[in-house]
Formats: C-alpha cells, sequence, structure tokens
C-alpha cells in the first residue's frame, strides 16, 4: 500500500485530529513522510484539514476512495475495488476485466464521470463528474439459470433501501429497473453476461448502477430534462457522501445477491411499483402492447389483466402519470 493511502486509511478510519507525530508512530514513518503523503493526498484532491499543534483530520469532500467506502462496508465483505477518476463505461471496464481474467471475488469498478456510460439498447446513460455515483459489480457466476431480470429487480430493491435508510425519501420503482424520487429517474440499472468462449456459459454477471447523486437537476441534458431526477436535495439535507452511500447500497445489494431467486423481496418491489394497477403501453423491440397492469409476478413480469405476462420490455407510458 503506497504510504498517502496508508496515512489516508488511518484519517479516514481515526474521524478525529490526528497529530503528525500520532501518524508517523502509528505507521512507522518519519515526520516529512506524513508531511509529503498529506501534501500528496490534497493535490489529489482529498480534504484534510491541518490545525496547528493538534494536528490533521480527514473531511469527507465527496471524493470517491476505496477507504471511504470500506469504513462503511459489512466487516464480512469481500470484495476488491479499482476507482476512476474517468473511464469509458464501468461495464465496459468490467466485461473486459471478465475477458482478460479469471475473477475470483467480485469486483466493484467505480468512476468520478464516464465518457460512454450506457443503458439498455445501447442508449447513452448520462455520468457527469463529481456528482453521480457509476458504478458496476462483476459477480461470478456459476449458476446455469441465471436469472437476469430478478437480479435487476434485486438491484433496484437494494437502491430503494439505500435511498430510504440514509436520505430518508420515498421511492418508487417504474418497471422494471428505474428507481423514481419525486416522479423522475434517479437510477438506471443494467445487467450484463460474460459467456465463456469455450462452453458459452455465462461466466461473469455484471450488475451497473448509474445514480444521479449531487447532479445540478438544471445540468441535465434536453432529451432527458423532464424524465431524469438527481438526490441532490435530499443529500444536502443529510450530508451523506457519496462513499458512505455506495458502501450501504453494496452492503444491501449483497445481502440480497445469495437468495436473490426465491424473490423474497418481491411484495417490497409491488410496494414500491408505480406500475402496478395501471394502464400502460409496453414497447418489446417496436411490438407494442396496451393494457393493464395486474400485477408483478415473482419472476419480475407484469401481469396484464388480460392474462397476458411480459417479461422484457420496456414501459413507455403510464396513464394518469
Ligand atoms: P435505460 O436504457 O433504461 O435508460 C437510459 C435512458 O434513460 C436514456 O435513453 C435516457 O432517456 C435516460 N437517461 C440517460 N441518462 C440518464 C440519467 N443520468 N438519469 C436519468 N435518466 C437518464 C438504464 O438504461 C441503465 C443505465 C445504467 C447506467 C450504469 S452507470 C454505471 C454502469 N456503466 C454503464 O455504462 N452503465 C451502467
Amino acid at each position: 500500500m503506497k504510504t498517502s493511502t496508508q496515512v489516508l486509511k488511518l484519517l479516514i478510519d481515526a474521524d478525529t485530529y490526528l497529530s503528525g507525530q500520532e501518524i508517523a508512530q502509528k505507521l512507522n514513518l518519519s515526520r516529512t513522510a506524513v508531511w509529503k503523503a498529506i501534501n500528496t493526498l490534497k493535490e489529489a484532491g482529498y480534504q484534510i484539514e491541518g490545525k496547528p499543534r493538534v494536528g490533521y483530520r480527514f473531511n469527507d469532500n465527496n471524493k470517491l476512495s476505496e477507504a471511504g467506502i470500506r469504513k462503511y462496508l459489512a466487516s464480512d465483505l469481500d470484495l476488491d475495488f479499482e476507482i476512476y477518476d474517468t473511464i469509458d463505461s464501468t461495464n465496459t471496464r468490467c466485461s473486459q476485466v471478465a475477458s482478460a481474467q479469471t475473477i475470483t471475488k467480485p469486483l466493484v469498478v467505480i468512476a468520478d464521470t464516464q465518457s460512454k456510460g450506457h443503458g439498455r439498447y445501447g442508449r447513452n446513460f448520462s455520468s457527469p463528474k463529481g456528482s453521480g455515483i457509476y458504478l458496476s459489480i462483476l459477480l461470478v457466476n456459476t449458476d446455469p439459470d441465471f436469472n437476469p431480470g430478478l437480479l435487476t429487480t434485486a438491484a433496484a430493491i437494494a437502491v430503494t433501501r439505500t435511498v430510504e435508510k440514509l436520505l430518508h425519501v420515498d421511492c418508487k420503482i417504474k418497471w422494471v429497473n428505474d428507481v423514481l424520487v419525486d416522479n423522475k429517474k434517479i437510477t438506471g440499472i443494467l445487467t450484463e453476461g460474460v459467456a465463456d468462449l469455450e462452453n458459452q456459459l455465462l461466466k461473469n454477471i455484471i450488475v451497473g448502477t448509474g445514480i444521479n447523486y449531487l447532479t445540478d437537476p438544471h445540468t441535465f441534458p434536453d432529451d432527458i430534462k423532464d424524465r431524469a431526477g438527481s438526490l441532490i436535495e435530499y443529500v444536502q439535507k443529510t450530508g451523506i457522501s457519496r462513499n458512505q452511500f455506495i458502501a450501504q447500497y453494496l452492503n444491501e445489494f449483497f445481502n440480497l445477491y445469495p437468495d436473490y431467486k426465491k424473490a423474497g423481496f418481491m411484495d417490497e418491489y409491488r410496494k414500491h411499483s408505480n406500475t402496478i394497477g395501471k394502464d400502460v403501453v409496453i414497447n418489446r423491440s417496436g411490438q407494442i402492447t396496451t393494457g393493464h397492469v395486474a400485477t408483478i409476478d415473482n419472476e419480475g413480469r407484469i401481469v396484464l389483466s388480460s392474462g397476458q405476462i411480459i417479461s422484457s420490455g420496456e414501459v413507455t407510458k403510464i396513464r394518469g402519470i
């Protein structure tokens, strides 16, 4: 571990001022090395407050960091992290890792901004810097009956639980994967599989989540500004950092993941649904279906009152919303 990373971890875990001497002693470093490490951290954008004759204290100013996330991560979670200032897409990075190597534990890739963040059907996912959460989890898959729809649904529940617990605001879910706050989309989730070239089985799963966390709603591109929302108001009220939010999301996701196929969270999903009981228009690759949504079943599929079951596609219109 680099000296500056060791100093950062110590300050984050301490939650209070530590003198240069204490840091030097704990890490077996010279005072000059500590001073240099503090400067390196400041130059990298970490906010380290220095008080004469008292010492240094870490302020979480929303700069993403592994140490900042680990502080709030459940102690039994064994994850690897890659954190980037900028990347094309965290999902793409996961698929590159999956193609190049065999991972033995989940890898979480996070970026401060994405130049090619994408959603379903190759659509763009707006990923401005310094404000959003763009995160992909690369999982090892051993299940031949992997259910991508249900796992995406579990991830949506992990987001709603995190938002409701930490930011104290209610969420709705628009079938299948859009999390809404105040009727605007604050999160998109994209689950992708990586096949083993030799046997064509899915060897890895990628669950990508994009969250408009501190995004200024006035900066949304014109084509999404009517539908996209941000959590900024609630984040500013509660002061929860991106690092803490990410850790809680990972805690919630990995709590649901082992049993996701048992669909124990589907009652919670139905309670949060803004789609059940509504007249909707569903687009399945250009094939349009209209109907009244009777419920969403334990497979995460829409059940229309006509009896028709729809497992994939997109709700393009909800009457009354
Ligand atoms: P989706 O296809 O359901 O949603 C994409 C659509 O949502 C776009 O066509 C646009 O209308 C709208 N949109 C674009 N950007 C935003 C935004 N920031 N907020 C709200 N609405 C938006 C949803 O796909 C899945 C998105 C997953 C994004 C994550 S980010 C981390 C990971 N990396 C990556 O490239 N994708 C995932």
